[in-house]
C-alpha cells in the first residue's frame, strides 16, 4: 500500500522529517518530480490535497503555483516525490514549457462534466509529447464532479480513447477528489514507472518553489 507520510508543502513551512531520518540503512532513495496540469477549476488542487493529506477542501483558492512533498516507502526503495500544482493558465503563458521540461512525470487532469477542460488537457498532453522524450510518464485523469450541480458527463469514452492513443498515455483513471476515488493511483503509477526507468540524474534546473 502506497501511503504518503509524512508530507509538507515546501512553501510556507519550515520543518519536516528528513529522508535520512526515515531511510533504512540499505534502502535506495529517489527524488521524483511530478507536475499536475489541467484547466483552472478542474480539481487539481483538490486531487493533490486528497492524496497528500487525505482531506477534501472545497474552499480552495485559485492556485498560482505550489509544491508538495511526499515521502514514501515502496518495497525497499525510499521515494521522495515533489508534486507541482499549477494554475491552469493558457499554455502560451510560457511557464508551461518550463514546467514540462523539468518534471519527471505528469498527471493531466480534466473535469468530465466540462468539455473545454478536456480540450485544454489534450493540448497539454500534445505539448508534453512535443517537448519531452516519448516515454516520460504521462497519466490522464478525469475528475468526476457528479456530486455537484452539473452531473452530466460530456466527455465520451471514445474521445478519451482516441486522445490516449494519440498521445501515448501510459494510463488513464476516472477519479473523484470528493469521493476519494483513485486519488493515489496516478502518483503511485508514476513512481513505479520511474523506479523501473529512472529519469536522468543530472538536471540543470530546479522547479520553482524547490530549495
Ligand atoms: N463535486 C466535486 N467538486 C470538486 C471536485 N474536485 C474539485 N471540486 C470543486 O472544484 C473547485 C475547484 O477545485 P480546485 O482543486 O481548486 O481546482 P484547480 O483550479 O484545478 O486546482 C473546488 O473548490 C471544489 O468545489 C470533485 O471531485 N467533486
Ligand atoms: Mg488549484
Amino acid at each position: 500500500m502506497f501511503k504518503p507520510k509524512p508530507h509538507r508543502a515546501l512553501k510556507n513551512q519550515s520543518s519536516s522529517t528528513s529522508v535520512s531520518d526515515l531511510t533504512p540503512f540499505n534502502a535506495t532513495s529517489h527524488l521524483f518530480r511530478i507536475c499536475v496540469l489541467g484547466a483552472r477549476s478542474c480539481g487539481k488542487t483538490c486531487l493533490i490535497e486528497r492524496f497528500v493529506d487525505g482531506l477534501y477542501n472545497t474552499e480552495t483558492e485559485p492556485t498560482i503555483e505550489d509544491t508538495y512533498e511526499v515521502i514514501t516507502k515502496m518495497g525497499n526503495e525510499m521515494v521522495t516525490t515533489h508534486i507541482l500544482d499549477t494554475a491552469g493558465e493558457e499554455l502560451s503563458s510560457g511557464m508551461y514549457s518550463s514546467y514540462i521540461k523539468k518534471a519527471d512525470g505528469f498527471v493531466v487532469c480534466y473535469k468530465v462534466q466540462d468539455h473545454q477542460s478536456f480540450t485544454v488537457a489534450c493540448k497539454m498532453m500534445a505539448e508534453i509529447r512535443r517537448l519531452r522524450y516519448e516515454d516520460v510518464p504521462l497519466i490522464l485523469v478525469g475528475n468526476d464532479f457528479s456530486g455537484s450541480d452539473n452531473p452530466t458527463v460530456v466527455v465520451t469514452k471514445q474521445e478519451v480513447n482516441d486522445q490516449c492513443n494519440l498521445h501515448q498515455i501510459q494510463q488513464r483513471y476516472s477519479i473523484s477528489a470528493e469521493n476519494h476515488t483513485n486519488v493515489s493511483a496516478p502518483f503511485v503509477l508514476i513512481a513505479q514507472l520511474l523506479l523501473k526507468n529512472p529519469p536522468p540524474k543530472k538536471r540543470k534546473d530546479k522547479i520553482p518553489g524547490e530549495e
